[in-house]
């Protein structure tokens, strides 16, 4: 039996995940698109935007392990129903967004460019900050819940909205659009951690922003395509709100041209807030592997129908 790995733009990382697999015990052949393989002997296959579309020739694949906590790539790939697809997670994954979060939350607030331009000329440049308490932290799943928690370590006020009511010290529960107009009118910060949905799809928008009272920065960190691209930059020209910082994009890479990247309060990072550690991911394959194989439930299971 073996392996598939079906990654489009990873290609510099398929030797590393080919030596990882061996280093931790798995010498089933590891093939990527491409190689001339035997589809039936496919029993795993490793997933981030996959390019294949034609699984009715892999009759013996027990598992679709997505690179990433988000399942936004795989939900138009055609997977027959009856798969198990499981996506990644783990601590490192939850330690480097909220790493990420606190990160630019503090660079905001000391205007961090401001201050590098300062040292540059050797100008002794105080400023009294830029403050603000409050974070609406939107989606308050795995990464959400783990952000919330560390920014009331920090001393924020933090609220979060989710489908369903979660309880979590210190953070107030919002659900529904009367949950989600009480979080934005005092949100002074408002961290997107939502996955990518029908439902969530272009939910960021003037609209939206509309309904905040204190001009929050914006953080996007979940879906590029969540957040009305086009609003932004007329918002911030009407003090809708007060900046954005932009880790993912509707496409990404962001458009060479695109007038983003030239606006001085709005900051962006290349999909980079939480990278997948790649022996953490495969390490989390092999298990749910075994437990498929075993007739369990994989770790993180995803039903592609519920589109999260
Ligand atoms: P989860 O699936 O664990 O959590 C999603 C949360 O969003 C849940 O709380 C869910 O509510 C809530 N939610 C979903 N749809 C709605 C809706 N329509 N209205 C209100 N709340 C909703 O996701 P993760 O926390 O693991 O990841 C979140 C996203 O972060 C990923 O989908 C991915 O897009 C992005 N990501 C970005 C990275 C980066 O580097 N920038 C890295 C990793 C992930 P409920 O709890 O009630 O189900
Ligand atoms: C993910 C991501 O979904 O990196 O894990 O965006």
């Amino acid at each position: 039996m073996a392996i598939l790995v079906d990654m489009t733009g990873s290609e510099s990382r398929l030797d590393a995940i080919k030596t990882d697999f061996k280093r931790l015990g798995v010498n089933d052949p590891v093939w990527v698109v491409g190689d001339d393989f035997d589809p039936a002997t496919i029993r795993l296959v490793l997933a981030w935007k996959p390019q294949t579309r034609d699984w009715a020739a892999f009759p013996n694949v027990h598992l679709v392990q997505s690179w990433g906590a988000g399942v936004d790539h795989l939900l138009d790939a055609g997977f027959p129903a009856d798969w198990t697809v499981a996506r990644f997670m783990g601590q490192s994954l939850k330690d480097r967004m909220v790493r990420y979060v606190c990160a630019q939350l503090s660079n905001w607030q000391l205007d961090m460019p401001r201050l590098y331009a300062a040292q540059s000329e050797q100008r002794w440049d105080w400023h009294d900050g830029r403050w603000g308490d409050n974070v609406l932290v939107l989606g308050l799943g795995e990464l959400g819940q783990s952000v919330a928690e560390a920014l009331v370590q920090q001393g924020y006020q933090v609220s979060g909205w989710s489908q369903s009511p979660k309880t979590i010290e210190s953070v107030v529960s919002l659900t529904g659009k009367q949950g989600l107009r009480a979080g934005l009118a005092k949100a002074d910060y408002l961290i997107n951690l939502l996955p990518l949905t029908s439902e969530t799809r272009g939910l960021l928008d003037s609209q939206l922003w509309a309904r905040c009272e204190r001009k929050p920065v914006i953080m996007n960190v979940g879906r590029g395509a969540s957040l009305a691209e086009d609003d932004l930059i007329p918002a911030l020209d009407v003090g809708l709100i007060g900046g954005a910082i932009l880790d993912v994009f509707d496409p990404e890479p962001l458009a060479d041209d695109s007038p983003l990247w030239r606006h001085p309060d709005i900051w962006i990072t290349p999909h980079i807030a939480s990278i997948s550690d790649p022996s953490d991911v495969i390490r989390l394959a092999i298990e749910n592997q075994q437990r498929v194989e075993a007739g369990q439930q994989p770790r993180y299971p995803v039903d592609l129908s519920r589109e999260y």
